[in-house]
């Protein structure tokens, strides 16, 4: 009956007469949505974008391009280059010359462009992820159905003000996407140093995110959550989490 429940404010749940931790390590991991096999095989055809051919080529040569920008140029800016920004800038940014836009001023592979809706990376971690909070914000007040998509490592996701981007996203109902790329280490710290929980993706349930675990080495699942995450951020001004696994 409802008098059975509780009233509290701040939690919906049911009372329990048994005194019991919840044990982290108990719960099922997250699952990792994969769209193909490791053959490259597509497993269930509801799943294929349907991509068209050049679209698959354009995802395959900058996937390549970026192995060899990050050998040269440590690492590039993968959504940047899908974008189409010139390999001649990327160079120019890095060696801060006249042709550098930000004309030298930034830390190398510290790239921004407007034109491209990308904003300069700052050298602190995870700054970025209650600006970009505070930017889907304006855009939800502006009406504008647009979205913000936001990238950071499982590393920047430890420092404070992923808290506070992922909770003021959650109350204010931000137009976002969180784009988590888990490579296993920040630098040199591994994840079992960095987080004893079930990675980034877990967290999202806490804040009240929508949530997704996906295969960050298939560019199919990663395409679709992320075009769906995006989809529905603007449809219903809702913030989504994506945790793309790699190495
Ligand atoms: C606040 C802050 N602390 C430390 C650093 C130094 N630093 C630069 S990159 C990095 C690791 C980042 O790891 P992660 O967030 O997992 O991203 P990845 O580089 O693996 O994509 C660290 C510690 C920094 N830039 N800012």
């Amino acid at each position: 009956s409802p008098e059975e429940r509780p009233q509290f404010p701040g939690a919906s749940a049911e009372f329990a007469e048994r005194l019991e931790f919840i044990q982290p390590q108990v719960l099922a991991g997250i699952p990792v949505y994969r769209v193909m096999d490791r053959q490259g095989q597509v497993i269930r055809d509801s799943e294929d974008p349907q991509l068209p051919k050049e679209q698959v080529l354009k995802l395959y040569k900058t996937m390549t391009l970026l192995n060899t920008m990050d050998r040269i140029l440590y690492e590039s800016q993968r959504v940047l280059l899908y974008r189409g920004y010139p390999l001649e800038l990327f160079m120019a940014q890095c060696y801060g010359n006249a042709r550098d836009p930000g004309k030298g001023r930034q830390m190398p592979v510290h790239y921004g462009c407007p034109e491209r809706h990308f904003v300069t990376i700052s050298s602190p971690l995870a700054t970025q992820i209650p600006q970009a909070v505070g930017a889907a914000y304006a855009i939800k007040r502006a009406d504008a159905s647009r979205a913000v998509v936001c990238y950071f490592g499982e590393g920047a996701a430890s420092e404070g003000d992923a808290h506070a981007g992922f909770n003021f996203a959650a109350t204010l109902e931000c137009p976002i996407v969180f784009f988590c790329r888990n490579n296993g280490y920040a630098i040199s710290t591994p994840t079992s140093e960095q987080y004893r929980g079930d990675g980034i993706a877990a967290r999202g349930p806490g804040y009240g995110l929508l949530s997704i675990r996906v295969d960050g080495n298939d560019v199919f699942a990663v395409y679709n959550a992320t075009r769906e995450a995006r989809r529905r951020a603007v449809a219903e001004n809702q913030p989504f989490l994506i945790e793309a696994m790699t190495y």
